[in-house]
């Protein structure tokens, strides 16, 4: 036993004086710098060292904590996180944010300004990576023994510019000024192999042994986030992996004296952390990606069993004691892995290994676009990880021996479930490989869940029904309430109290009220002072005016055609003419945001469009307050948590069928917007939760899209009988809103009037006149203001602390664990 003052913790204070002393002595002793020369990057670099000194104490009391409850944890493997801005998360979740605002004061500085300082942390595309970041933080907020695990890329999501319409991509520097909120543990660090060839040795009595030999080896080395809970103690923590090369990577060349080719070999090592992969809902099949998969996966399975057997647990417990969570098929390999490790370094026997393996994976999957299914060659797969392929037609030979078993003779069945596919040049099915090695799979949303068991993974279904559940997304209400719309925030504080920042279903105290004229015009003046919060916004970043006193009606999301931002913008344009007609419409502001793939060219060209659209529109003297369209530039978490609190209106149209799930539909409508939307996703949830009256539907239903599809689409006969549907495309195919080249958009038309893969035309006229129904409703304000409140008052089922549950109670079987006041040495 160390002597008490080793294992002493510091204990730091949390009032005013104390932050005031930790943040003036950071600036002199971490950032050194002369505190009456410090600039507001220094004082925001010595605030964030003060809150992280304190995050750190209480990351250790809660591992001491778990430590001696002998808990079960539960890891979270994610490609992406997509977190945003940490300092006045980490100061609110911590409990610290007015203390530190005031103590900044008293420094001279202004908290608000530091706070604008800072970079996102963009290491996701979209809702995947998201919902990721929203999980961690309630595992922390509920206690929960919860841990991320992920890449630290040096890139992350790029950040958009329009050139003047188009979108162009400037990579995302966010590191470039180093980052307080990382601990970089040089100790931490695991071999990652790629390559090379495995070797069989042959036991006379017992199994067949492997060893994966030659090939290159990388280091991953650990950094971690500690990721505070709200309104506890607990602090978890999310470990991101960056690659480095291994000391000896360049013995060959040095050698042979070329030192140069050595140390370029080296930075090629490290590329592997080097940049995420800016698709969203598309595989890509690069090698450089299977690396990355497979780098990330390694490391964090290797530091998991370290974890374990350093805590004294033998391999046998692993299920009793780890949980690990695959988000989506990225980390799907990690199947592979766990069995490589557990079979090859462990000498674990097969089926013992199998048997762990399965009860200790359970698997997300997000979407059940064609595209984004990862497939991985079998060449590949076979040079970059040759004993991972071996593994795989191990469990599959095992696997479809049970099918064979079930359905004798039944070799299409067999044929569709292997996890090898053979008809497209013998490819790697990683979903299928996720199922197999999983003890529950989950669907986002009840639409989706049905859609996975009827269609994807109909047979895996048959076969296993009870594998599959269904856990709803959901959103944190610390980041997209308490931090992003502070005056709704302080409004239902006056009202119902603050239950609800913890149990998000208290929100229902506020039904009473929601004919309440008092209730309903300070409402009213939150959303107002939101917009205008908004509107000063939209005018720095793209110098158009808004005029706060009409409807925003906002779709914000990534571009994709099943999305239908074209849905949106030939509303835009039908109004636009009949505005120019002389006709009297419902005046909106138009606000569009997200990113397009690089390398998605239909994606892009529906983002030039609507700059093209938009420039003309709001330039145009006819037109003035009665319709303005906004694309606001480079959409990132940060400017979400403007957009969202001043939006009226939520457009969630995607095709039925095709949202997952949806979540920014979840923030959108938390925060009072009313949605028009699609029978898609959680939309259904979330009409089943606020009611019919408080939410737009139209349009096909999941059902209806299938059997539309069936019978052939006609978008060019739906045209003839729509004359202002027609007169929309033909103003965009005709060049009306192009400046250079009037062909730009013809193609744009043709695809509107024979392909239509989205049913875009379709579904044109359900939609204005859902559209219709949100103006008439709108225009009487009091109506509006009562359903707006209604719909926050019965948003409390799509927190995502009830999400976290459900993961916790249906698929990790782990309990919540708060650290104890007591254990914090006295600290209040
Ligand atoms: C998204 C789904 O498109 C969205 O509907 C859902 O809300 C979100 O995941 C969270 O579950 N999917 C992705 O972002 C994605 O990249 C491909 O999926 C793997």
């Amino acid at each position: 036993m160390a002597a008490p003052e080793v294992t002493h913790l510091p204990n730091l204070p949390n009032d005013v004086e104390g932050l005031r002393q930790s943040i003036r002595d950071a600036v002199v002793r971490v950032v050194g710098e002369d505190p009456r020369q410090a600039t507001e990057r220094d004082w925001m670099e010595a605030l964030a060292f003060a809150i992280r000194e304190r995050m750190v104490e209480r990351r250790l009391l809660t591992r001491r904590q778990f430590a001696d409850e002998d808990v079960k944890r539960v890891y979270y493997l994610s490609m992406e996180y997509l977190i945003g801005r940490m300092l006045e998360a980490n100061l609110r979740n911590m409990g610290i944010l007015e203390p530190a605002r005031q103590a900044m004061a008293d420094l001279g500085v202004n908290l608000d300004t530091i706070l604008d300082l800072e970079d996102d942390a963009a290491l996701g595309n979209g809702g995947l990576g998201r919902l990721a970041a929203c999980i961690l933080e309630s595992l922390a907020t509920q206690g929960y023994p919860g841990y991320g695990y992920g890449i630290r890329y040096e890139f992350g999501m790029f950040r958009q510019e329009f050139e003047p319409y188009h979108q162009v991509e400037h990579p995302d520097n966010w590191l470039r000024y180093g980052n307080p909120w990382e601990f970089p543990r040089s100790d931490r660090k695991y071999p990652i192999h790629f390559y090379g060839h495995v070797v069989e040795h042959h036991h006379p009595r017992g199994e067949t042994r492997y060893t994966w030999e030659n090939g290159e080896e990388v280091l991953a080395m650990a950094y971690d986030y500690p990721t505070a809970g709200y309104g506890r103690r607990n602090v978890n923590n999310l470990r991101l992996w960056a690659a480095k090369a291994t000391r000896d990577f360049d013995l060959r060349y040095f050698n042979e004296g070329d030192y140069i080719r050595a140390v370029a070999d080296k930075a090629e090592s490290e590329t592997i952390s080097m940049v995420l992969y800016p698709n969203d809902a598309t595989a890509i099949g690069k090698e450089l990606r299977l690396k990355q998969e497979y780098f990330f996966v390694s490391a964090s399975l290797q530091d998991i069993l370290d974890r374990h057997l350093a805590l004294g647990y033998n391999l046998d417990a692993l299920p009793d004691k780890v949980a690990i969570q695959l988000n989506d098929t990225h980390p799907a390999i990690a199947v592979a892995e766990l069995m490589r490790l557990l079979v090859d370094c462990h000498e674990l026997s097969w089926d013992r290994a199998w048997d762990l393996a399965r009860r200790t994976f359970a698997y997300t999957n997000h979407t059940l676009m064609p595209e984004a299914l990862e497939t991985w060659p079998v060449e590949l797969m076979e040079r970059v990880l040759p004993r991972h392929m071996g593994i795989i037609y191990q469990i599959n030979h095992d696997f479809l021996e049970q099918v064979r078993h079930r359905y004798p003779g039944d070799n299409d069945r067999l044929a569709r479930l292997s996890i090898i596919d053979e008809q497209n040049g013998r490819r790697v099915r990683m979903a299928h490989l996720a199922v197999v090695g999983s003890h529950r799979v989950n669907g986002v949303a009840a639409l989706h869940t049905q859609l996975l068991q009827e269609t994807l993974f109909e047979d895996f279904y048959n076969l296993w029904p009870e594998r599959f559940v269904n856990v709803t997304n959901g959103v944190t209400p610390r980041l997209w309430m308490i931090q992003a719309n502070p005056a709704l925030t302080e409004l239902l504080g006056q009202r119902i109290g603050n239950d609800w920042q913890y149990d998000l279903d208290r929100l229902r105290a506020l039904e009473p009220y929601a004919h309440d004229a008092d209730l309903q015009k300070a409402f009213l003046d939150v959303k107002r002072a939101n917009k205008v919060r908004l509107a000063n916004l939209v005018r720095e970043r793209t110098g158009v005016e808004l005029n706060p006193d009409v409807m925003f009606d906002v779709q914000i999301k990534r571009i994709h055609e099943y999305k239908r931002q074209l849905l949106k913008l030939l509303h835009v344009v039908d109004l636009y003419r009949r505005i120019r007609a002389g006709e009297d419409v419902a005046p909106r502001v138009v606000l569009f945001g997200g990113k397009a793939a690089p390398g998605y060219a239909r994606a892009k060209g529906i983002i030039q469009v609507i700059n093209e659209v938009a420039d003309i529109v709001n330039h145009d003297p006819a037109v003035g307050d009665r319709l303005k369209c906004v694309f606001f530039p480079n959409y990132e978490v940060s400017s979400a948590s403007i957009i969202i609190p001043a939006a009226d209106v939520s457009e969630q149209i995607s095709t039925a069928g095709f949202e997952a799930s949806g979540t920014g539909n979840m923030k959108l409508a938390l925060n009072g917007a009313l949605t028009i939307g699609t029978l898609d996703g959680a939309n259904i949830e979330i009409r089943d939760a606020v009611g019919e009256e408080s939410i737009f539907i139209f349009g096909m239903t999941a059902d209806e899209v299938v059997e539309h599809r069936r019978n052939g689409p006609n978008p060019e006969a739906i045209l003839a009988q729509q004359p202002n549907l027609a007169a929309a495309v033909e103003m965009i195919e005709s060049g009306f809103f192009t400046c250079d080249d009037p062909g730009t958009h013809g193609d744009l038309g043709r695809y509107l009037r024979h392909e239509d893969p989205f049913f875009v035309i379709a579904d044109y006229a359900a939609y204005t006149e859902a559209c219709e129904r949100a103006d008439t409703l709108y225009a009487d304000r009091t109506a509006w203001a009562e359903a707006a409140i209604l719909n926050v008052a019965r948003m409390g089922y799509f927190s995502i602390d009830r999400t976290v549950r459900d993961y916790a109670n249906q698929i990790w079987d782990i309990i919540p664990e708060p650290v104890a006041p007591s254990r914090t040495n006295g600290a209040a």
